[in-house]
């Protein structure tokens, strides 16, 4: 499969990049260092990232710009990283490309594309380009800049949290130390990372003080439009605290309803260390990892429905 991605990238002059809306720092991270890497390794092809500008991860790495027209799209090849289905795509047009490739690591929930390269036990999709990129210096002598290593190990860090969470296995760590090999600040990389606003840090405050455990160990937390009024925060931004109290003694699962007003509905935000949680997300308009999940309520009702079907995993976990 990597060779036959390597032979697409050859065969097409035009590539375009896409990855999942909401992006995360896999996202960025495996579309853009896979732009970078062939950019660097075919300086005249046309590379075009796909998707919103998302303010918080532009420290890592910016969309293209001016990108209404896309006229030679139908001639084009389009890859679509880190993205188990078409909804999320971000970004107008993927399915007008000539030839469509899907590179992910989540449980496939969708199969599209002509070509598909879907490794679930990879910690991230920036892992898997770390892999295309060692089988491209073999077999076709490609060099991987130090912007593109930056980036997919941006990636690993953020969907391993540092190493720390159970997707890291002994190949995430060859594969991470084959792109630390280049000479970039890492430190720089890390302070960036986890750097908050102040307004999220206060905020932060207000969900410690305010978020509910069940007697079976289910952290709930309603995030309401009038909080994010408060502290000036987006329904995006809000994420940022997803993990805040997760080191609560007793905590099996945990799950965010976060006012939407804009789609009026709650996003949906599920967390867990031991209940398989993806399940109750599909259950909701939504879906995930086994131990991190998203889904959408349309009411409080809804909301309410999730708790019970999370309350009665952690019960018989
Ligand atoms: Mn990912």
């Amino acid at each position: 499969m990597k060779q036959k991605i390597i032979e697409a990238i050859e065969a097409f002059q035009t590539i375009y990049i896409y990855r999942h809306e909401k992006p995360d720092p896999d996202a960025i991270g495996s579309q853009a260092g896979l732009g970078a890497l062939i950019q660097t390794n075919y300086p005249n092809k046309k590379v075009v990232l796909m998707g919103e500008e998302e303010e918080s991860l532009s420290f890592l790495a910016q969309m293209s710009a001016n990108v209404e027209q896309q006229n030679d799209i139908e001639s084009s090849l389009v890859i679509i990283c880190d993205t188990a289905n078409t909804e999320r795509i971000d970004g107008e047009g993927w399915e007008r490309g000539k030839t469509t490739i899907k590179i992910d690591h989540h449980p496939e929930v969708e199969s599209y594309g002509d070509l598909m390269w879907v490794k679930t036990e990879a910690s991230s999709t920036c892992e898997m380009m770390i892999e295309l990129v060692l089988e491209g210096k073999k077999s076709h002598n490609w060099e991987l800049p130090k912007e593109a290593a930056r980036l997919l190990y941006a990636g690993i860090i953020g969907d391993t949290g540092r190493f720390q969470f159970s997707n890291t296995t002994p190949q995430t760590l060859r594969l991470a130390a084959e792109v630390l090999e280049y000479d970039f600040n890492t430190t720089e990389l890390f302070t960036r990372f986890y750097e908050n606003q102040e307004k999220l840090v206060r905020f932060k405050g207000s969900v410690l003080q305010e978020f509910e455990m069940t007697e079976h160990g289910l952290g709930i937390m309603y995030i309401t439009k009038k909080m994010l009024d408060e502290y000036e925060i987006t329904v995006n931004e809000s994420s940022a605290v997803i993990n805040s109290f997760s080191d609560t003694a007793g905590l099996k699962a945990w799950v965010f309803f976060v006012e939407d007003e804009e789609n009026n509905n709650y996003r949906v935000r599920l967390r867990s260390k031991g209940p398989v949680i993806n399940e109750v997300a599909a259950n909701h308009n939504g879906g995930g990892h086994p131990m991190a999940a998203g889904a959408k309520a349309q009411n409080k009702k809804e909301t309410e429905d999730i708790i019970e079907e999370l309350e009665a995993l952690c019960e018989s976990y």
